[in-house]
């Protein structure tokens, strides 16, 4: 072991660390235990490529998005990937959910087409979330299926396509609400639909239209409750294949969504690349009580690469810290690349991503605000770029001691073992 990371060194930078935040107004000790507490919700579909487990396998047709590159040891089953997911979050500090797909149902030997998934499906995956004690979310899978191949699902003009994936989140919620039941905490369940065109539509009415009618047919069942299924509706600005026209675009989700009462979803990687998502957080706060967050980043265009610890990522933290909003948004995972060890792709991003929540919660924000209200905009200046140098990679450690976790880059050394004895043994 390194000395740097020993537990020794690691308290002993910290006691400093903690000091130098105290002259600033800022409790490393509290920072360190909010920051556990945020959970985040995992998404399975790192560790298989985003395949899912048909029988037989779809593919990404229709899809919009796609996992790129061949780096072996992707899971091929439902079992791989409860192993692999162990794993991940014996390396991950904090609290974590895991966040389903609709088309990773074990449904045997037996193909069950998704207007017909019932909770049943899930079981393998309800017994692993009981087995952790996590929160299980949800999302239907409206993508990689014959029925989604023209690029049109819940739009779709054709009434027996569009029933079908009405009948298919209708079947998703009634599950959410089932994993909502037996874990007791609320499953939040994603809408994403890659609905658009390519080239420039003559009608954008008509889909927006349908989409409306569509939404509503899914949301309207007495028997699930808000209590147990949160909905939320992504947009995106763009997918692949739909360049031109995107049916649910961003304008559509937050009106749909303050309407209906549903929660807004922003994707990190859905926007145009000099928007800021960190600034959207307090204008749509006004108006909805409650957002879904998709950490995710984009090269270039929407890639999905593993999340780091960049730019965007920080000051969508900061800025849900600085406004005390933690307690308002859901923080979910979502990103997939075949390129690399997936279980390093997961650490890496599950971990930037709390790195980002304790750095919002490490703001000296007092401190700003006063400079600010004081007409001190240097002052405010300078503060900020001093927080960039402040030590809180010794906070970082600390809370990964705190959780009974590996700090620093140390969890390497598990992704290795692991790759010998189980990921390079499948083919
Ligand atoms: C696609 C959306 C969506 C998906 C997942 C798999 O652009 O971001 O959230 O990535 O549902
Ligand atoms: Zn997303």
């Amino acid at each position: 072991m390194k000395s740097s990371t020993s537990a020794q060194t690691i308290h002993a930078s910290y006691r400093l660390a903690r000091a130098a935040y105290a002259e600033r107004g800022v409790d490393t000790d509290a920072a360190i235990k909010k920051a556990l507490a945020v959970p985040i919700s995992l998404h399975c579909w790192q560790a298989d490529d985003v395949r899912g487990l048909e029988t037989p396998v779809e593919g990404l047709a229709g899809g919009g998005i796609m996992a790129t590159g061949g780096y072996p040891g992707r899971a091929r089953n439902g079992d791989e990937m409860r192993a692999d997911l162990d794993l991940v979050l014996k390396l991950l500090p904090g609290a974590q959910r895991l966040n389903l797909h609709a088309f990773y149902a074990e449904t045997g030997k037996k193909p069950v087409d998704r207007d017909a998934i019932t909770p049943a499906h899930f079981a393998n995956w309800l017994d692993w979330a009981k087995g952790h004690r996590i929160g299980l979310d949800f999302n239907p899978t409206y993508f990689a299926h014959p029925k989604a191949n023209d690029g049109f699902t819940l739009s779709s003009a054709d009434k027996k396509i569009r029933q079908f994936w009405i009948d298919h989140g209708r079947a998703c919620r009634r599950i959410a609400q089932h994993f909502s039941k037996q874990l007791g905490s609320p499953s939040v369940i994603n809408h994403w639909i890659p609905d658009g065109t390519k080239d420039q539509p003559a009608d954008r009415f008509s889909p927006r239209a349908r989409l409306v009618e569509a939404l509503d047919a899914v949301l309207d069942d007495k028997g699930v409750s808000g209590a147990h299924c949160v909905d939320a509706v992504e947009g995106k600005l763009f997918g692949l294949g739909s360049e031109d026209y995107v049916v649910g675009s961003h304008e559509f989700y937050y009106s749909y969504a303050q309407s209906r009462k549903v929660v807004p979803c922003l994707d990190l990687g859905h926007y145009h690349p000099t928007e800021s998502v960190a600034d959207k957080v307090s204008a749509l706060l006004q108006f909805h009580p409650r957002l879904l967050l998709h950490t995710s980043r984009p090269v270039r265009w929407d890639s999905d690469h593993v999340v780091i610890l960049d730019d965007a990522v920080r000051a969508l933290f900061t800025e849900i810290a600085r406004g005390g909003a933690f307690n308002r948004v859901f923080v979910a995972l979502d990103f997939f690349d075949a390129s690399i060890n997936r279980i390093a792709a997961y650490v890496v991003g599950a971990r930037a991503t709390r790195q980002a929540i304790l750095l919002g919660l490490l703001d000296p924000t007092k401190l700003l605000k006063a400079a600010e209200a004081g007409g001190r905009g240097h002052e405010r200046l300078a503060l900020m770029e001093q927080a960039k140098s402040m030590p809180w990679g010794a906070v970082w450690d600390e809370l990964c001691l705190r959780s009974g976790t590996k700090p620093a880059e140390t969890w390497l050394e598990d992704v290795a073992g692991y790759e010998t004895k189980v990921l390079s043994k499948r083919s």
